[in-house]
């Protein structure tokens, strides 16, 4: 029997998949005594350092939490469980950590993105039975823009190479904590998992073949779901955002089962996107929310899910706000959030006032849950100008001109599933949805989308170089070169496709055979 330790914020349930599935069962800590009397906790932080003390502060967690770490009991901590275990956070000066350990948190001050988002590798610096059946090569995947300063060289058990080498596991008798998430990690996120469960493995330290370790390029797969016309929840596809054929919804699967396929293919993320969540609202359409409990169970690297999330109020007048809805995705299995036309409503009210209201969907949700877990999708549009300075909008120059031979453009964000243009430009939006909390941007592009004419290069790199936070490339992968081309030509983190794979044109496990060597990549 395994005790978690879930303080109500962010993704646990992926923590209890991951743990059911190897075979054990799972008690949920209900009051301090259930930690006192625990023979194995797991403590999965998510969110802010400063609510995770808070909360554990108010459920009277603090002291037995402390107790059970001196009695050095097996202990797995994830992510802010790691953090935790530690004095203090820049993120949260004011509050102090367990201070099981002597060091602090930082947050990450570098030329990269942050949040360093995706799958990195280990520098093992000493030997654990969590390391049993590991070869070294293996990429875990992370998600912080903080991480741990230890004091004490010698419990670092693991450290991994974002433009500074960090600290990313550490193991103090039977207290072992990670900065990743290995119940997202796919198969070798679960190896971990098994090894403490189990605890008679063996004490390994696996060697890299790399002298220092890369964060690869994630691919993901996208699956954009809606009720057809039948009432079934299917997974479509749209040519530039038009997901009828004849008539009908194109239906290219199940949700849940295309999922599955391409956690198995190797994709290393997995987008929902409910994309009539303009009109209806999440919580009364509970089949996204089985999708999600269905998918968690078995599929073990990050869901990301999108569509309605924003304040709603119902036909009895009852109101919702957008971070109810987000909590009910979390709980449901999802890793982080996606926002789209709120985002672009909330970003005209800030443009217009010069002021965070403190209230927005993003500003609340990543309060909570950190900037981690908001991703913004972008739903823009080209619009041809004949010079910069005709708009008043972030203009580009162009290599492919408009049709009446115009060397600029701007990329008109929309709603509504690029129902309705606005009069504000994607890489505006980026850089307001990043002041406001927004820890990474998901640009797709209505010209390019179902077209197969690969990603607009333009639109990327204008956007990705404006902001510090990861970019997802998303819309028009039609052959494996794209990819390279992607992240060759832009900085983009990731790139997401859609199309491609659900038509089985070119399985993910392809491009990522012909990116290795190339482009990291996790195999
Ligand atoms: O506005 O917060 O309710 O969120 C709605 C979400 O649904 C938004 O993220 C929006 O992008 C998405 N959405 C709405 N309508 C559509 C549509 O297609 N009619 N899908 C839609 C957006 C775009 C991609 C697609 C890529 C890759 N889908 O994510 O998967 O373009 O496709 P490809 O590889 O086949 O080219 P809200």
């Amino acid at each position: 029997m395994i005790t978690l330790l879930d303080y109500g914020a962010g993704n646990v349930r992926s923590v209890i998949n991951a743990i059911e599935s190897l075979g054990e069962t799972v008690k949920i800590v209900a009051g301090g005594g259930d930690i006192l009397a625990a023979e194995k906790l797991v403590f999965p932080g998510v969110g802010a350092f400063g609510n995770m003390m808070r909360i554990l502060q108010e459920k009277k967690f603090v002291d037995p939490l402390k107790a059970y770490l001196h009695s050095n009991r097996p202990f797995l901590g994830i992510c802010l469980g790691l953090q935790a275990l530690f004095e203090h956070s820049e993120e949260a000066p004011d509050v102090s950590g367990l201070g099981l350990l002597a060091g602090s948190v930082k947050r990450f001050v570098i030329d990269l993105s942050v949040p360093h988002i995706g799958w990195n590798g280990l520098n093992f610096k000493q030997a654990s039975p969590i390391f049993f059946g590991l070869s070294g090569d293996e990429k875990f995947y992370f998600v912080h823009s903080y991480h741990v300063v230890a004091d004490d060289a010698s419990v670092i058990l693991t450290t991994t190479d974002y433009g500074c080498e960090f600290v990313s596991s550490i193991q103090k008798g039977n207290i072992i904590a990670t900065q990743f998430h290995p119940e997202k990690s796919g198969r070798a996120g679960l190896v971990i998992l098994q090894n403490f469960l189990k605890t008679t493995a063996e004490p390994i330290q696996p060697v890299r073949s790399t002298p220092t370790t890369t964060l690869a390029k994630r691919i993901i797969a996208c699956l954009d779901v809606r009720s057809n016309d039948q009432d079934d929840l299917v997974v479509t596809k749209g040519d530039q955002y038009d997901v009828r054929e004849g008539g009908e919804v194109r239906n290219l699967g199940k949700p849940v089962e295309l999922a599955q396929r391409y956690y198995a293919e190797g994709a290393d993320e997995i987008t929902f996107l409910n994309i009539t969540g303009f009109r209806d609202f999440p919580l009364e359409d509970m089949p996204m929310l089985e999708v999600l409990r269905q998918t968690s169970k078995n599929v073990f690297v990050p869901l990301t899910i999108g569509g309605g999330i924003r304040d709603f109020t119902d036909k009895d007048g009852r109101k919702y706000d957008a971070l109810e809805v987000a909590a009910e995705y979390f709980r449901s299995g999802a890793d982080k959030v996606s926002i789209g036309s709120d985002a672009v409503l909330t970003a005209e009210a800030y443009l217009q006032t010069g002021r965070r209201t403190g209230r927005s969907s993003i500003e609340t949700i990543s309060r909570v849950y950190g900037n981690q877990a908001v991703v913004v999708s972008v739903d823009p549009r080209r619009v041809y100008v004949n010079s910069a300075d005709e708009v008043n909008h972030v203009v580009i120059e162009t290599a492919m001109p408009g049709p009446g031979g115009e060397q600029y453009c701007w990329y008109q964000c929309t709603i509504k599933g690029g129902r309705e243009g606005r009069n504000l430009d994607a890489v505006t939006l980026a850089q307001v949805c990043e002041k406001l909390g927004a820890g990474e941007i998901l640009l797709n592009c209505i010209d390019r989308d179902g077209t197969n004419l690969g990603f607009d290069i333009e639109l990327i790199n204008a956007v990705a170089t404006a902001v510090s936070i990861p970019v997802i490339a998303s819309s028009g992968a039609g052959r494996v070169e794209h990819f390279h081309e992607v992240f060759t030509a832009t900085e983009a983190e990731s790139a997401l496709a859609a199309g491609i794979f659900h038509r089985k044109e070119i399985p993910i496990a392809e491009v990522k055979r012909y990116l290795n060597g190339k482009v990291e990549v996790r195999r």
